[in-house]
């Protein structure tokens, strides 16, 4: 048997097994299929310096990448196993269920419970057996005989258009590609039963929102610059932007989901999706930004959310004096530390249910997250919440803290220049320069713009709607001449702080420094 054909059974029987387990963790666990199981832990595992250059390189498309390349390192692997296995089947054995028990031990880093190690299982026995079953049956022991009559030479006269009985690419063809169909088909079908299993009615995201005791208050006229090219004031939820660790979101069905309070607490509460509905809520416009935000950078969006206070589920439990933190845990394995006395100064930190006046998106963190004004997302705003707890940071340490991430982190000012775009080339005359500025719960009271390294200038502020939001700015220019031009431009937040000029990395509490760019006035 040719090697090429040894190596393509390890491959595709490792592929169909993958394919058969999808759907087995389709219908139990989503997360626990195979590849995904493996790709969480590798996000897990990865040095902070790895992530932060994927993150830099690739933006939202270093999940797929992580998968493909998880991917290549398999075919490798199982084409390996595939050669080994033809000169001694056992290795074929060994080596698959050694894979897929490290799909398995991943699967159970993130998901409690035994379920998630039954995809797992599934693959190491579907891909094992059709490797013995390929590898018998290729090396020609099997039931067909290797001694079959070799077919009759074909006729000069025969074109690729003739389909006589000679015509034999069958054998090695459905040994490998019947294994292929069936990986193609479990991805697939898995693939489409979860997504069905995730429709709105079936996990119970088709409920009317209740009432707020407490609305958010209207925005105000003005906030917007209509202007294209300048960011909207409030985000669609389409374009809102998307950060978390979860290489599959985490699919929890309402109805069955409940939510904990423990830890330093009088009397724990476990809370159900229903309780929830029954509270006081409030809704309140709050911008959200990510630590990850590059000066310049697209991680920032705002919303309307629909919450409890979390001061109200503070009070219903009954903090004990020695807590310090609210210690946040989420379904894919997230966790983060709230500052107590930030949820306690009186802004308006909550368990959000709601955005924009839907339920949460499932990738927004159905049924219920946080949101917490002014801290970067990565410490305050966890989705698909599990539990609260009520804790020490010496007893519970956060996800990114382990990382080297700061554990607390408020928001820090940014100011983003959205036109020009950068190289962008504009009409001689009056050039608006515009953008957006946030500095989240202390406000943003100046922005200042600079053109070709000249003075500062104030730009003009669009209407205030709170110190929680982000502002747009804008300043007319009139050009000085053809040829390129810098402008950069800093916020001055309500403490009266000035951003500061030096750039800083993203790592390990956010980046710092002036956003700027340079355009072209055409002749
Ligand atoms: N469960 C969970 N919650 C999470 C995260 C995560 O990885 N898992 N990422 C956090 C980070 S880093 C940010 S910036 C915000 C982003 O929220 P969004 O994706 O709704 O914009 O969610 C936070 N909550
Ligand atoms: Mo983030």
């Amino acid at each position: 048997m040719p090697r090429w054909l040894s190596a393509g059974f390890g491959v595709v029987s490792a592929a169909a097994g993958i394919g058969v387990a999808h759907v087995v963790a389709a219908l139990t666990v989503p997360a626990a299929s195979p590849l995904l199981a493996v790709g969480s832990i590798a996000i897990d595992a990865a040095p902070t310096p790895v992530k932060e250059w994927a993150v830099r390189t690739f933006g939202t498309a270093d999940k797929p990448l992580l998968l493909g390349g998880i991917a290549v390192v398999l075919v490798l692997a199982t084409a390996a196993i595939g050669l080994g296995a033809a000169r001694h089947r056992w290795v074929g054995l060994v080596g698959m269920v050694a894979l897929a028990g490290v799909s398995g031990a991943a699967a159970l880093v993130r998901i409690p419970g035994p379920l998630a190690v039954l995809p797992a299982l599934v693959a190491a026995l579907v891909a094992a057996g059709l490797l013995l079953v390929l590898a018998r049956v290729g090396s020609g022991s099997g039931r067909s005989p290797a001694s079959a009559p070799e077919p009759p030479p074909p006729s000069p006269l025969d074109g690729p258009h003739v389909r006589s009985g000679r015509f034999r690419p069958g054998r090695r063809g459905v040994l490998l590609g019947g294994p292929a169909l069936i990986a193609a088909a479990g991805v697939g079908g898995g693939t489409l039963l979860s997504s069905l299993r995730t429709s709105d009615a079936a996990v119970g995201r088709d409920q009317e929102l209740p009432e707020p005791v407490s609305a958010a208050a209207p925005l105000p006229d003005g906030v917007q610059i209509d202007l294209d090219g300048v960011t909207p004031f409030v985000t669609p939820l389409s374009d809102f932007y998307r950060v978390d660790i979860a290489l599959s979101t985490p699919r929890i069905d309402a109805a069955t989901w409940s939510l904990p309070i423990d830890g330093l607490v009088e009397s724990p509460v476990t809370l159900s999706y229903a309780d929830l509905l029954e509270m006081p809520m409030v809704e309140r416009w709050i911008t959200l930004s990510c630590v990850s935000n590059p000066v310049g950078g697209p991680y920032v969006s705002t919303g309307r959310w629909l919450g409890v206070p979390l001061a109200d589920l503070l009070d219903m439990v009954g903090v004990d004096a020695e807590a310090e933190q609210l210690f946040a845990r989420g379904a894919d394995g997230f966790s983060c530390s709230i500052p107590l006395d930030v949820v306690r100064d009186g802004r308006d930190a909550m368990l959000a249910i709601g955005v924009n006046g839907e339920q949460l998106p499932l990738e927004r963190g159905f049924p219920a997250r946080l949101i917490v004004p002014g801290l970067f997302g990565f410490v305050s705003a966890a989705k698909w919440l599990t539990g609260l707890t009520l804790s020490t940071y010496d007893a519970d340490v956060a996800y990114w803290t382990e990382r080297g991430w700061a554990t607390d982190a408020p928001a820090l000012t940014q100011t983003r220049i959205d036109v020009p775009r950068g190289l962008e080339t504009v009409a001689a005359g009056e050039v608006t320069i515009a953008g957006m500025a946030w500095a989240q719960h202390r406000g943003i009271s100046r922005v200042e713009v600079s053109i070709d390294q000249g003075q500062w200038q104030e730009a003009e502020l669009a209407a205030d709607a709170g110190d929680d939001l982000w502002r747009a700015w804008s300043h007319v220019w009139e050009s000085t001449g053809a040829g390129r031009h810098d402008v950069q431009v800093r916020s001055t937040d309500r403490t009266g702080e000035v951003q500061p000029e030096e750039r800083t990395d993203p790592f390990p509490d956010g980046a710092r420094g002036w956003h700027s760019i340079a355009f072209v006035v055409e002749e």
